[in-house]
């Protein structure tokens, strides 16, 4: 998102929550009173079933009727008033309203999901000052999903979403295995079109977010906006994000306006749009390791003086525009040193008042002609194994095997969670403890490629 428009969404949702911020702030800071109704021994699951697929619905039921499929409750929000920590709430198949949970603390999980083998779909949820809740197995469809102020330990598991997830003040917030896709773009709301929107404004903190293993597909606007800090981003995929109108949004896999600890680690992004992008703020703690980025439109990752300190190592970035490190005459010099190195690029362009250590990558096309660093193979080709079915580990005879350092922090696993190891039949050329760490995401291993 561009940031004009996102300071826009900014300054409407502070008002918003100027609006509503007396509710918010004294349940945020109300201690946890009562216990729900006490839990029995073991799991408990409980059935939702607005359809009566089972048997006839009644939401007047103690949660010790609702344990049997044949005598289900009817809504959603009798099960978020009754079911105590750690319970399941297996929700039957069909079309249920938006979820309200609102004020509602539990000490442990308590698991939202289809029943097995259905699909439930839900009309998105809003939950205020709530505690350990876990969507899991659900559609989402129609209005975005918002994590309001005030939560923690807020789960989305596996589910299928069609719609955005916004997070405003909270912590401990996980996304694992989602698929995201076909968000909606013109005339509605930038931040509907966005995957994972994770802003707190001035109304901060938010703190430890969790995206792994996600799929996103076909957005509008960005996959990832946020301002968050201790944000990991790892595992997964993304490709199409793709703004139908620049004026709209500018689309980006990541955005952060003023992140800090930010991991972006395992990735892997094709056909989008461009790819990393920070502004606005100085931030500082900045890990980006192991990603493949393909085909990016404009630039892959696009960062600058404004960042105290990064680690770009073992990344894989081909086919798309240049990776670029610039240099904002705003900002005095990153006291912290950039550590570039293990990477390959198809194009790589930095500014050299930057400071920052670059060394051990491959740079096929230098078209600035830079100045570049020990151990940097410039207008190589890096040797892929298959680009056409975007199989980008390196082949046989490939300039990255064995020529990486071991050093600055280099992972000791690749993309695919294999050990760097040392090729016997190819020279160690590489640096640092051990010689043969590889370049790029992927390691090489004896019988790869062609
Ligand atoms: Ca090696
Ligand atoms: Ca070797």
């Amino acid at each position: 998102m561009s940031a004009r428009s996102a300071r826009a969404a900014l300054g409407a949702l502070a008002a918003a929550v100027l609006l509503g911020g007396c509710v918010g702030q004294e349940a945020t800071f109300e201690p946890v009173t009562g216990t729900p109704a006490q839990a029995p021994e073991g799991p408990v699951r409980l059935y939702v079933d607005k359809d009566s697929v089972g048997g006839p619905c009644d939401d007047q039921r103690p949660a010790s009727a609702a344990v049997s499929a044949a005598t289900p409750w009817c809504s959603l929000d009798r099960a978020v008033d009754a079911a105590p920590s750690g319970a399941t709430v297996l929700v039957r198949r069909g079309a249920y309203p938006r979820l309200t949970i609102q004020g509602e603390r539990r000490s442990r999980f308590v698991t939202i999901r289809s029943a097995p083998r259905e699909t439930a779909t839900l009309a998105g949820f809003t939950a205020t000052n709530s505690s350990y809740w876990r969507f899991q197995g659900l559609r989402f469809a129609g209005q975005s999903n918002l994590i309001f102020m005030g939560n923690d330990h807020i789960d989305m598991v596996g589910n299928d979403l069609t719609v955005s997830t916004q997070v405003r003040p909270s912590t401990d917030i996980r996304f694992l295995d989602n698929k995201v896709h076909d968000l909606p773009g013109p005339p509605g709301k930038p931040t509907d079109g966005v995957g994972i929107w994770v802003v707190t404004g001035e109304q901060g903190p938010i703190r430890n977010v969790l995206i792994r293993g996600n799929s996103f597909s076909r957005l509008p606007n960005d996959a990832i906006f946020t301002d968050a800090d201790r944000v990991t981003v790892e595992n997964n995929t993304f490709d199409h994000i793709h703004s139908p109108d620049n004026s709209w949004a500018h689309a980006d896999v990541f955005q952060g306006m003023g992140a800090n600890f930010v991991t972006i680690r395992g990735n892997f992004a094709r056909d989008n749009d461009s790819g990393i992008l920070e502004t606005i703020a100085a931030v500082r703690g900045w890990v980006i390791e192991n990603n493949v980025f393909l085909r990016s439109e404009s630039w892959p990752l696009q960062l600058d003086n404004e960042l105290h300190d990064l680690r770009l190592v073992n990344n894989t970035f081909w086919g798309g525009g240049p990776v670029l490190l610039r240099w904002n005459d705003e900002h005095p010099r990153n006291p912290s040193r950039f550590i570039v190195v293990n990477n390959i690029f198809n194009r790589l362009d930095y500014d050299l008042r930057l400071n920052l250590l670059e060394g051990w990558n491959i740079v096929a096309d230098n078209f600035l002609h830079n100045r570049f660093g020990r151990g940097t193979r410039v207008g190589v080709s890096p040797k892929f194994v298959d680009p056409r079915r975007d199989d980008y580990r390196l082949a046989s005879g490939s300039a990255g095997i064995d020529a990486g350092t071991s050093a600055f922090g280099a992972p000791r696993r690749d993309r695919a969670g294999h050990r760097r190891l040392d090729a016997r039949a190819v020279a160690d050329r590489g640096s640092g403890a051990q010689r043969f760490f590889d370049m790029g995401a992927y390691e090489w291993t004896e019988g790869t490629g062609r």
